[in-house]
């Protein structure tokens, strides 16, 4: 209750800077995973909550500490019952109310931007797995569907990798962003941690893998003329803060 209320907020503000200047609200809840709105092992059919496979939520572990605030996600396996052969990502949905931004949606000028962090274990064992990323995608229909619609009706899905090293002490940073289609109910934030280099079939799939930090913004494009030197600013802007954060 209390979340659907944070979130109700964060996007009544967000509509509210709209109008005036090209200010930003964040519309994914708990990003940070300090409130432990992590739920069901199934894809989620309802807002603002985290669900999917098995993961959980720790304060500082293997001498990884969050990126912000006390907690974080801890990637465990990549199905909702545990390790399996085949499937290489542990993966964590939220499903985004957008319905604040309808009007800015239909007139196709909702730019959604991503933006989260994630870090892992270094040694010596070669099988350490290195990749992760955001997706993004956008739905019609109502969320209690979304389970029914992920693999094949989505009306756009961009993802954004990052390749972590094995450096403790340095978050990663993984962005992607979406012009919103119009038409779109939802939008759908998958973080994922992936077996990209050894795909274990039993015991540990992932030595030790994290995630912090996730945001989303939606802004208004200014004009469709604009755009390319939107987008062109935003890049700028996001290579400015990894430097700031990691180096
Ligand atoms: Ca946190
Ligand atoms: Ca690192
Ligand atoms: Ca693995």
């Amino acid at each position: 209750m209390s979340t659907k209320g944070i979130i109700a907020l964060a996007v009544g503000s967000g509509l509210l800077a709209i109008g005036a200047a090209p200010a930003r609200a964040d519309v994914v809840s708990d990003g940070g995973f300090e409130i432990n709105t992590t739920t069901g092992l199934r894809l989620p059919t309802e807002y603002a909550l985290w669900s999917g496979d098995v993961v959980e939520i720790v304060t500082a572990r293997d001498g990884i500490a969050p990126f912000e605030g006390a907690q974080m996600v801890h990637f465990l396996y990549s199905t909702p019952r545990g390790p399996a052969g085949g499937v290489i990502g542990s993966e964590l949905w939220q499903i985004i109310d957008v319905s604040a931004y309808r009007d800015l949606i239909d007139s196709g000028r909702a730019l959604a931007d991503a933006e989260g962090w994630f870090n892992r274990v270094g040694g010596e064992d070669p099988d350490i797995d290195t990749q992760f990323s955001i997706v993004l995608s956008a739905y019609a229909g109502a969320p209690a569907d979304f389970p029914g619609m992920w693999k094949q009706s989505e009306l756009a899905l961009v993802e954004g990798f990052a390749y972590t090293d094995g450096d403790t002490q340095t978050w990663e940073m993984a962005t992607t962003s979406m012009l919103i289609p119009v038409g779109a109910d939802f939008l759908v934030y998958r973080i994922t941690s992936t077996e990209n280099v050894f795909d274990d079939a039993f015991g540990v799939e992932f030595h030790g893998h994290y995630g912090d930090a996730f945001s989303l913004e939606i802004t208004e494009v200014p004009a469709p003329a604009s755009l390319a030197l939107l987008l062109g600013g935003a890049l700028t802007m996001s290579t400015r803060r990894r430097r700031g954060v990691t180096g």
